[in-house]
């Protein structure tokens, strides 16, 4: 199949499951055009001979506040499609995607292109941003006039029925994890450049937005290091980053709490790991847990939304209540203070990742793409 994805570029979970997926299918043998406004930074190489990438640009104009992107992307998308018969459009994150989508089909049935678009929903697409009134209506539109909608998991999938008007089939698929590609990748892990062998790791990877809780993440860290000598590594960018940089500062942390920005070696850095910190406001899945379990590193969590389907509580980590530092810092020195359980956990969390392996959830898309070409509305 020719495949056409949009999605964000970013660092952000749901940029990276696109790449992923596009990645994967492209070594099945379909051809992948990505259509976005810079290069996917999980897109390392555009060697590969069937990825394809197809940047959107938006030329400046003094008259525009905000820029036309939904405009500039559906414009793109209609060109891509013709020129290279695309055959399905499968757009991630809601916003603008599905929209930009939906206008493409449009403007391209006009001149007698069917294209049928799949739309992933991913998360803050529908619980945050979506869900806000100014864009509810165009959110609940363009779900409802996506030929197949998919969700990561089957709490947002109830989270996209409770708060829209949904009179589409919502299917679910999960995100995925490719376990071979990090077996291959297996190297000895330099832990001693990071901390001295006495000293456990804990890491927290995120975009560090108010929903990700930062401060939860280094209060518990603070609650474990009093009992566990022990290093955290914090990975990533985003708005929460400098309060917590200052208060690390404040608290004379600075040695024991290292920032290591955003990371194309997020596998490097998990082999260090003997814990991955998420205690969440929101997740719809929790990417960064399962790349975590996938590397062998159990996860204290909070148990929200689709966390719980990811994480198992007291097999490949904890769950605990959104906001219960002391909960998770107790369950987090249940696994540091008892080497015997650590590794226990260690095995388990990669066994509940390989549940999410690439190649049982890669099969299901192409199932709905077959099905959305073979039902195209037009
Ligand atoms: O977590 C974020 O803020 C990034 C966001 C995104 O859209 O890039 O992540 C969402 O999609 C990921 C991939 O499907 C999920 O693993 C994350 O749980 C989800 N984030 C939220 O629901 C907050």
């Amino acid at each position: 199949m020719k495949i056409a994805i949009v999605c964000y570029p970013t660092f952000g979970g749901s940029g990276v499951v696109a790449t992923e997926l596009g990645i994967a299918l492209s070594k099945i043998g379909h051809t992948i055009h990505f259509i976005t406004y810079h290069q996917p930074v999980r897109l390392e190489t555009l060697n590969i001979p069937n990825i394809h990438f197809h940047e959107v640009e938006i030329p400046d104009y003094p008259l525009f506040k905000y820029q036309p992107y939904e405009l500039a992307l559906s414009s793109r998308l209609v060109d891509v499609v013709k020129a290279h018969t695309i055959d399905v459009l499968h757009v991630h994150y809601a916003i603008p995607h599905a929209y930009a989508g939906y206008m493409a089909k449009k403007m391209l049935a006009d001149e007698g292109f069917h294209i049928p678009i799949v739309t992933t929903l991913h998360g803050t697409d529908i619980t945050l941003v979506g869900s806000h009134p100014f864009y509810r209506p165009a959110v609940t539109f363009s779900i409802n006039h996506s030929d197949r909608v998919t969700a990561v998991s089957e709490s947002l999938k109830q989270d996209t029925l409770r708060l829209f008007d949904i009179t589409t089939k919502i299917d679910v698929i999960t995100n995925f994890i490719d376990i071979k590609k990090i077996e291959a990748k297996e190297m000895p892990c330099k832990r001693d450049l990071l901390a001295p062998k006495s000293h456990k790791i804990i890491t927290h990877i995120s975009n560090f937005r108010p929903l990700k809780r930062i401060q939860d993440v280094i209060k518990i860290f603070e609650k474990i290091s009093s009992s566990v000598s022990s290093k955290l590594l914090m990975v990533g960018e985003g708005p929460e980053k400098q309060k917590a940089v200052d208060y690390v500062k404040e608290k004379g942390l600075t040695e024991s709490i290292s920032f290591l920005g955003n990371s194309n070696e997020i596998d490097k850095i998990l082999c260090y790991s003997d814990l991955f910190l998420l205690p969440s406001e929101k997740e719809s899945f929790g990417l960064s847990a399962l790349e975590a379990m996938a590397n062998k590193v159990p996860v204290i969590s909070s148990n929200a939304g689709g966390i719980p389907e990811v994480n198992k509580d007291n097999f490949s980590g904890y769950l605990s209540d959104v906001g219960d530092l002391d909960g998770m810092a107790k369950n987090a020195l249940l696994l540091l203070q008892d080497d015997i359980k650590l590794e226990q956990f260690k095995e388990q969390a990669k066994e509940q990742a390989s549940l999410f392996d690439i190649d049982a959830i890669i099969s299901q898309y192409e199932t709905v793409y077959s099905e959305a070409i073979a039902s195209n509305q037009f």
